[in-house]
């Protein structure tokens, strides 16, 4: 009963929103295609709000349409992708359009991103898809979710990609710090064993993360030391846990990225671009596509955050900022008001702090000869 009016009412906010994309987006192929995708389930799901509670058939007909919307659904990301990289080749890279885009995007996306995890619960709770690997599982969530166990998980898988590309992968060496056990500066120093980190989270997530980080990280170690007789510099994981936070932290030596070249790592506009390779048989390792910004979306979904932080010229730390607290993990979703209506008039309006210049000076031009 709570999906039959949540779900329309969250499908109908992101359209209205859609609407507000300037119309050199909004007539884009891909961009019409997904608007169709997002009506016709609406329709749908219309179907279900005047069904008679006591219909024998209600609850089966609407876990059917549920499956069929989720599958209509799943090249979203894909597609929008294209619609952004269909705009770029039209119009070029502007300023004001890419904010608007990046603004739009990330609301689209938690949307996206909360309308599957409903139903997802829906389905797996009430469809015989029980998971027998996972009984203690609440549909998607693990209510004891061994962080570290999805961190190695998620290690091996980015591995075998890797490898794929580059015929060598880098070695990871995981630590983990729980800061809350009484007694934890003597048994972390010691090594004693403790218990190990858990979170009431959904694994599929954290994976989904925590891949696309290591993908990142082994693509920058391989790029900076491929081929070096040393071998390649190994990537660190350290979970830990503290009374608010239950953080993650990825560390790699891949040279690291320029604080002024960081927040383009996050932009949709500005790492898109088309796949260079889609006749090739090997999957592309991190792209620097939507992966980055979808993950950290993933992290402020359920309040946390995923930051970067990188020394050029020695390599990142990225971190994954969970609530330690379940109680403190609740939804985060966007509002569709005046102030969201705003964003899509005013823009990023100009600088107001000095700028000479967009480019690192050439301080060689200065130089005495
Ligand atoms: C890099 C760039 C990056 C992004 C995300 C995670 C790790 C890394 N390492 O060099």
């Amino acid at each position: 009963m709570f999906l039959r009016k949540e779900l329309p009412v969250r499908l109908a906010n992101t359209m209205r929103e859609v609407n507000l994309l300037p119309d050199k987006l909004l007539s884009q192929p891909s961009v019409k295609l997904v608007q169709k995708w997002y009506m016709q389930s609406f329709f749908e799901l219309l179907e279900f709000e005047n069904r008679k509670p006591d219909d024998p058939h209600a609850l089966n007909d609407f876990l059917e349409t549920l499956i069929e919307i989720r599958n209509r659904h799943n090249d979203v990301v894909p597609t929008m992708a294209q619609g952004v990289i269909e705009y770029k080749e039209k119009f070029g890279f502007d300023p004001f359009v890419s904010s608007n885009i990046q603004y739009f995007l990330d609301r689209f996306y938690t949307n996206r991103i909360s309308f599957r995890m409903l139903i997802n619960q829906h389905t797996l709770l009430f469809g015989n898809d029980i998971n027998p690997a996972h009984p203690k599982h609440i549909g998607s969530i693990d209510p004891n979710c061994n962080v570290a166990e999805v961190v190695t998980d998620a290690y091996e898988t980015a591995k075998m990609v890797c490898e794929q590309y580059y015929s060598a992968a880098p070695e990871l060496k995981i630590e983990e710090f729980n800061g809350t056990c009484p007694s934890c500066f003597m048994s972390n120093s010691s090594k004693a064993p403790q218990k190990p980190i858990q979170a009431v989270y959904v694994p599929s997530h954290l994976f989904h993360m925590l891949f696309e980080l290591f993908k990142n990280a082994m693509r920058a170690t391989n790029e900076l030391h491929e081929g070096s007789k040393e071998g390649l510099p190994l990537i660190k994981a350290k979970v830990t846990l503290g009374k608010e936070d239950l953080s993650v932290k990825i560390s790699d030596r891949g040279g690291g990225v320029a604080l002024r070249k960081i927040d383009r790592l996050f932009n949709y506009t500005y790492s898109t671009a088309p796949t260079p390779s889609l006749d090739s048989k090997r999957v592309p390792l991190a792209g620097f596509g939507h992966g980055l910004p979808i993950s950290r979306l993933y992290a402020r979904y359920f309040q946390g955050d995923l930051k970067l932080y990188s020394m050029e010229g020695v390599g990142t730390d990225a971190v994954i900022y969970l609530k330690a607290l379940s109680s403190e993990s609740f939804e985060r979703l966007p509002v569709f008001n005046k102030s969201a209506w705003r964003h899509y008039q005013g823009g990023p309006g100009a600088d107001d702090w000095s700028n000479p210049s967009k480019e690192p000076r050439d301080a060689s031009k200065y130089k005495a000869k």
